[in-house]
């Protein structure tokens, strides 16, 4: 009875502390995601089974070659590394695939000696700590490997067939892909996972990002959600295709931040794809859903879907569009989080072919380092404006003859206001916009140039009129007074 009461007076501690501490955030951050086996090669000591040949096959990355490349990610601009997961994975290979992608797990508490050591890891995240970035790790919760020990060893762990088929919640009691599916409602699979959560936030990860939630059962995923936030961890949550209206239930139900997939695939539509932008205009129009639109995780691309510059037939054109996305990227409300080598253009299918090898400053092409330059300074230019990088956002008003190839926000933090322009026209335009019409309430400005380097945009206000001048297929940023 003491020890319930005891158990009372701590919870009701903790509910207080909770209601009264600030919600992990990362807000203000730039994610850099790598996989570490497709990176960069610190160590050639530790290639078993590589072939470069074989984009199938292990390429020999690890972490000390990530840790030898923090200074390159800090000088991207990036302020926190998201790497894919580097625990122990399956030795053998399933359907022709090793596991050098980190998905197909053994054991959820060291390090696959393809990677390194756990000291490895400590150094890596010490280096990182000390260059002033944060650590981000992947963390699968679904599943393991196909061929991992545990799968035999403890059956009762996994879900069944007959529990599969007879399941009303096929995502989340089938197997994915055919993986081990782990059921999180036994406590000693709940042990496991939660306790490898806390072995690696003991190892100074600050945030997770958490595999494939949309197949994990959701009584857990609050549990975990609740224990990291308590730790002050932050989490990003998979779900795959997710819109706006599941990364707001997520948000509600505790996690901080999702990936925004419909963003994405207006992205790729209207920017690599030549299309409209009343698709990013929709998306953009349901913000107010969210509760905490800041927070949220955008991208041009991932290692799980085709590369953004794939997106065009012609490599001129793909690495074109993806300086507009790039820059269009950096003037979001949100976290943006970029895959290795999207700042040089790289290319690629589906996957594998979406895995190719980090190519680094003495491989490029001077196309690619223009890319890349492009990259370094929108990055720049967000992180040096505290309305890019933490403002609200609100959409003006475009006319419908204009909306297609137009979009205009503004990002407003502290009285700082930023004006935004995307411009999907294939030629360099000139627009004059009524005020009234735009609702901006902006006085009478004098031309003021683009935020990002190497850019020619202007804007201007006079005699209640916003005149824009923009260049073909880019997103420019302005400073209004
Ligand atoms: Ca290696
Ligand atoms: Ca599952």
């Amino acid at each position: 009875m003491r020890s319930l009461v005891l158990l009372g007076a701590l919870l009701a501690s903790v509910q207080a502390g909770a209601q009264t501490a600030p919600l992990p955030s990362f807000e203000g951050q730039v994610i850099y995601q790598v996989m570490p086996d497709r990176f960069a090669d610190g160590n050639p000591a530790n290639n078993q089974g590589v072939n470069l040949d074989d984009p199938r096959a292990w390429h020999g990355g690890d972490l000390a070659g990530l840790t030898g490349k923090l200074d390159y990610i800090r000088a991207l601009g990036a302020t926190a590394v998201w790497l894919t997961p580097v625990y122990q994975q399956q030795t053998a290979n399933t359907s022709g695939t090793a596991p050098y992608h980190g998905y197909w797990p053994a054991d959820f508490r060291s390090v696959d000696p393809h990677f390194g050591t756990l000291a490895d890891f400590s150094a890596f995240v010490k280096a990182a700590h000390g260059g002033g970035m944060q650590v981000v790790l992947d963390q699968v919760i679904n599943h393991y490997g196909y061929e991992a020990a545990a799968v035999k060893v403890r059956p009762q762990w996994f879900t069944t067939d007959a529990e599969c088929q007879a399941s009303a919640q096929k995502d989340i009691d089938c197997p994915l892909a055919g993986l081990p599916n782990l059921k999180q409602s036994n406590p000693e699979v709940a042990d496991v996972l939660l306790g490898a959560d806390d072995f690696w936030r003991t190892q100074g990860v600050d945030a997770y990002r958490y595999d494939a939630i949309k197949h994990v059962e959701g009584p857990f995923l609050k549990t975990l959600f609740a224990r990291d936030r308590a730790a002050g961890t932050w989490t990003l949550g998979e779900w795959y295709d997710a819109d706006t209206g599941t990364v707001a239930d997520w948000q509600k139900a505790g996690l901080d931040s999702l990936f925004l997939f419909s963003m994405q695939a207006a992205m790729k539509s209207s920017i690599m794809g030549g299309q409209g932008l009343d698709t990013v205009r929709a998306v953009l129009e349901r913000q107010g859903e969210l509760p905490r639109p800041g927070e949220v995780a955008l991208f041009l691309d991932n290692h799980d879907v085709p590369r953004f510059a794939q997106g065009s037939l012609f490599e001129d054109v793909g690495r074109e569009r993806t300086k507009y996305g790039l820059r269009a990227l950096m003037t979001l409300r949100g976290v943006p989080v970029l895959w290795q080598g999207t700042e040089i253009a790289q290319r690629g299918g589906a996957d594998p072919d979406n895995r190719r090898q980090m190519r680094f400053e003495n491989q490029w092409t001077p196309d690619e380092r223009a890319v890349y330059d492009v990259a370094r300074d929108a990055i720049a230019a967000r992180k040096a404006s505290p309305a890019l990088s933490r403002g609200t956002l609100a959409l003006l008003n475009v006319p419908d003859a204009q909306a297609g190839n137009l979009l205009l926000f503004t990002r407003t933090v502290q009285g700082q206001r930023v004006l935004a322009a995307w411009h999907g026209g294939k030629t360099r335009e000139t627009y004059s916009l009524k005020l009234a019409g735009l609702k901006l309430g902006a006085a009478d400005i004098r031309a003021t140039k683009t935020l990002f380097a190497g850019q020619d945009a202007k804007v201007s206000v006079s005699g209640g009129y916003l005149h824009l001048s923009l260049p073909p297929q880019d997103a420019a940023a302005f400073v209004l007074p």
